[in-house]
This record gives structure tokens, C-alpha cells and sequence, in this order.
């Protein structure tokens, strides 16, 4: 453990790190021996990392160390669960991306080498992905037994579909980066080692939004996508108003119609 990690009053284990510039904190998966393969340790620091972040940090940026973002589950711990043990550690994958995907602040991944299994489960609970020319998606799990259980079945068919999913698991297919940003797994794509100052550059664009926008595309938006079409047409207009409502909307609104405010125009 080390304690208030780059600037956060928190314990992290070693194979975290985090990092804080201004609004913005980094977070690490910082076990680049193991390509950062997540073992139970690891879960439960993502987990308190992003149930401890301070109000002052408006985006994260994740990203590995080393050359893959990561490797998936440690399939050393796996060998021996039984069942219940095996429900109880996907739960607390489920916990842990939970805060990462409904937490504080919107959380933009930074994608190079291995994505794979439970490393492209946690890139699927960010809001945001880059990935670099080296990433590659896989779902080792189907030649490994096993199943995805960090989030992965509700998450991914969301984001590439069902079927291409089904793809991946049957019979291993590997995407490329350039076929991951085409699929929609990443929303950038960017040269090899680009992709940490993309992922921070954007981060503080996202910092620089009225809060209740960000609340209401991180947590709001997902609903009503889910939500069948009477429940999410009424959520909308609810949570419109409310945006619209905010201090901080009607400032925004006043500084645009005194030509204080950029323009929406192509750069
Ligand atoms: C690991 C893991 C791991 C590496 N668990 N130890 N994920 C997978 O099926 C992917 C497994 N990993 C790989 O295919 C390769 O390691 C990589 C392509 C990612 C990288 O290859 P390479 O040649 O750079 O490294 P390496 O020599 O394979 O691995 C270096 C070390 O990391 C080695 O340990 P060492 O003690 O021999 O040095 C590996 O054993 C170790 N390592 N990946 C444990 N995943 C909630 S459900 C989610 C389900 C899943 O995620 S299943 C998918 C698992």
C-alpha cells in the first residue's frame, strides 16, 4: 500500500498509481510485470480509489503502464475459486466498474497493446476511450473455459453488439485498433504514445462543462438510453429542465448571447 497516493488521501495497492494535475487525476494500472492483470487487490483499489475521489477532480484519465494496457483477470487467482467464490469475485468486479461508470467524475480510458478480457471490461465502463495504433481487443475467455464477469455481457453488446460479440467469444477474433475505432470501441484513435496527452487533453475539456451536464450525460444518459421510450422521452424533459435551471446553464447561456462564448464551428 502506499498512502495518499500522488496527492490522494488514500491506500493504494502497488499495482495502482495515481496522479493528480489540477482537476484532473490519473489512475495507473500499475503492474506492467504481470501487463497489468487484475488481481483481486487491484479490484478492490479501483474501487476505493473512485469511491474516494474528492469533489475537486472533475475527469479522470486511466491508463497502464508498460506496453499493454491490460491483461485481463489474473488468471492465477482463478484457479481456486469454487462457485460461490467465483459469484462473489465477478459481484466485485461489478462494484468496482460500477464506480468507475456512475462515480463522480467521467473517466476516459487510454487504450495501447493488450485490451483484453476484463481489460477491455474496465475500457467498456469508461466514457470515453483513445487508443493508440497498438491496441488490440480480444476475449481470451471463451479459449480459456470461462466467461466474461466484470460487466462485459451488459456493457459490450452496448457498444459493438451482440453479435460481434458473440464473434469475439466463440472463436477469438482480434481487433485491430483501426477496427476497434471503426466497431466503436474507441472513440479516438491516435499514433503510438499520443494517446496519455489525448486522454488528458480531452479530460480537461470534460472538466471545462457545467457539472450538471456531465452529471446528466454520465448518469442520466445511460437510463434513458436502457429506459423504454415513454420513460426516457419523460426522464429527458426532467432532467432538460433541470440542467437548464442550473446557475451555471444560464451564465453559460448569457455569455453566448453576448458574444462572450466560442462558437460552434469547425476548427
Ligand atoms: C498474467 C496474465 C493474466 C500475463 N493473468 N498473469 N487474459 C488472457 O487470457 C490474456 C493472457 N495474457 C496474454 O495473452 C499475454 O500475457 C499478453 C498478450 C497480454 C502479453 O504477452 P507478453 O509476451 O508480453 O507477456 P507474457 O510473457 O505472456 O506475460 C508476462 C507475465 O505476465 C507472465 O508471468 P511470469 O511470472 O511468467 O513473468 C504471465 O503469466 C503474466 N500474465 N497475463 C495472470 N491475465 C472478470 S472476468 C474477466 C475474465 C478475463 O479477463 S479472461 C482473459 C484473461
Amino acid at each position: 500500500m502506499s498512502k495518499s497516493a500522488g496527492g490522494f488521501e488514500i491506500d493504494l495497492p502497488r499495482s495502482l498509481k495515481a496522479e493528480r494535475r489540477g482537476d484532473i487525476a490519473i489512475l495507473f494500472l500499475a503492474r506492467p510485470q504481470k501487463r497489468n492483470a487484475i488481481d483481486d487487490t487491484t479490484v478492490l483499489g479501483i474501487e476505493a480509489f473512485f469511491a474516494a475521489l474528492p469533489d475537486a477532480i472533475k475527469a479522470v484519465v486511466l491508463a497502464g503502464e508498460g506496453d499493454h494496457f491490460c491483461a485481463g483477470l489474473d488468471l492465477a487467482e482463478l484457479t481456486s475459486r469454487d462457485i460461490a467464490e467465483g459469484i462473489a469475485h465477478s459481484r466485485s468486479w461489478h462494484r468496482a466498474f460500477e464506480r468507475v461508470e456512475f462515480g463522480k467524475a467521467p473517466v476516459i480510458a487510454v487504450l495501447h497493446g493488450a485490451v483484453v478480457g476484463g481489460g477491455l471490461e474496465i475500457a467498456a465502463a469508461c466514457h470515453l476511450r483513445v487508443a493508440e495504433a497498438s491496441a488490440y481487443y480480444a476475449l481470451p475467455e471463451g479459449s480459456r473455459g470461462i466467461f466474461v464477469g466484470g460487466g462485459g455481457a451488459v456493457r459490450l453488446p452496448r457498444l459493438i453488439g451482440t453479435a460481434r460479440m458473440t464473434d469475439m467469444m466463440l472463436t477469438g477474433r482480434i481487433y485491430s485498433a483501426e477496427e476497434g475505432q471503426a466497431i466503436g470501441i474507441s472513440h479516438y484513435l491516435v499514433p503510438a504514445g499520443g494517446g496519455l496527452a489525448k486522454g488528458i487533453e480531452l479530460a480537461k475539456q470534460v472538466a471545462g462543462n457545467a457539472p450538471m451536464t456531465n452529471f446528466a450525460v454520465t448518469h442520466v444518459l445511460p437510463r434513458i438510453a436502457a429506459a423504454d421510450p415513454a420513460a426516457g422521452y419523460l426522464t429527458e424533459a426532467l432532467i432538460s429542465a433541470i440542467a437548464q435551471g442550473d446557475a451555471e446553464a444560464k451564465a453559460r447561456l448569457k455569455a453566448f448571447l453576448e458574444k462572450r462564448a466560442a462558437k460552434t464551428v469547425r476548427s
